[in-house]
């Protein structure tokens, strides 16, 4: 009998032991870049609208369209469309170190959430950054997060993107504690990453009658809670071919509680 229940006891430890392991979440989804052609016409075609939108020809502004509904990152940051930000924002972004301004260009944290892919975050220490991490706070009334999307390495070019290094493993932290960890594809583009809970099937049946989300967002929706954190830390990097540096172009939500 003891024997018996001790091996229930091991098993139940060993059980114990997994759960306490981290999820991994690898990319739902990958959007590469346009080609450095199409980004060319690109740029070309937004100075123009800047300029003398006057003088665009209806056939360019399609092109301009195309290609920004062509490329997810393009679309998502420079299209004003409808998205979890029409309600929810993140307050403020900072990093445990970032590297020092280089003639017109500087890689503060802020640039990892900018709505712009060519600025980035760069972490300034010696080596690859291993354990270096970029913060994101929000209010406790924020709308909650169930995505996050990350344009990883410096995706400006192709050039500058083989030079540095790029993430491949990020530790989340979520309300000061270890969450999961993010499997990241080496891809120049977007990749986005479902940092939900699912509810345990039978829950979730119940939260699907009642026209409920079957699973747990991040975050609050709630005035009288206070600011809470998403951590993203550098575990892992594919090496880059010229500098050591670990960079981040572009980290963005989305989420629920909008509209
Ligand atoms: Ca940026």
């Amino acid at each position: 009998m003891k024997k018996i229940a001790l091996a229930a006891t091991l098993a139940m430890a060993a059980l114990a032991g997994q759960a306490q392991e981290l999820r991994h979440i690898q990319p739902e989804d990958v959007d590469l870049m346009p080609s450095e052609a199409v980004m060319k016409e690109y740029y070309a075609l937004r100075a123009k609208e800047e300029k003398e939108a006057d003088k665009m020809t209806e056939a360019e502004f399609q092109r301009l369209t195309e290609i920004m509904e062509g490329s997810a990152l393009l679309t998502d940051l420079y299209s004003g469309y409808c998205s979890w930000y029409c309600g929810g924002d993140v307050k403020r972004v900072t990093a445990s170190s970032h590297l020092k301004s280089q003639g017109r260009f500087n890689y503060l944290p802020q640039n990892a959430h900018d709505f712009d892919h060519e600025s980035v975050w760069a972490e300034g220490v010696p080596g690859q950054g291993i354990g270096q991490w970029l913060d994101y706070e929000f209010e406790g009334a924020c709308p909650r997060v169930t995505h996050v999307s990350i344009a990883s390495g410096h995706v400006k070019t192709q050039a500058a993107w083989e030079a540095n290094s790029r993430p491949k493993q990020i530790k989340v932290y979520y309300l000061g504690k270890p969450y999961a960890i993010l499997d990241l594809q080496d891809i120049r583009g977007v990749q986005w990453f479902d940092l939900t809970t699912p509810l345990p099937p039978a829950e979730a049946k119940k939260a699907e009658e009642n026209n409920e989300y079957p699973f747990i967002a991040l975050g609050y929706h709630d005035p009288d809670k206070p600011s809470w954190h998403l951590r993203f830390e550098i575990m892992e990097v594919y090496p880059g071919t010229k500098y050591e540096d670990t960079v981040i172009s572009e980290l963005y939500f989305d989420g629920i509680d909008v509209h």
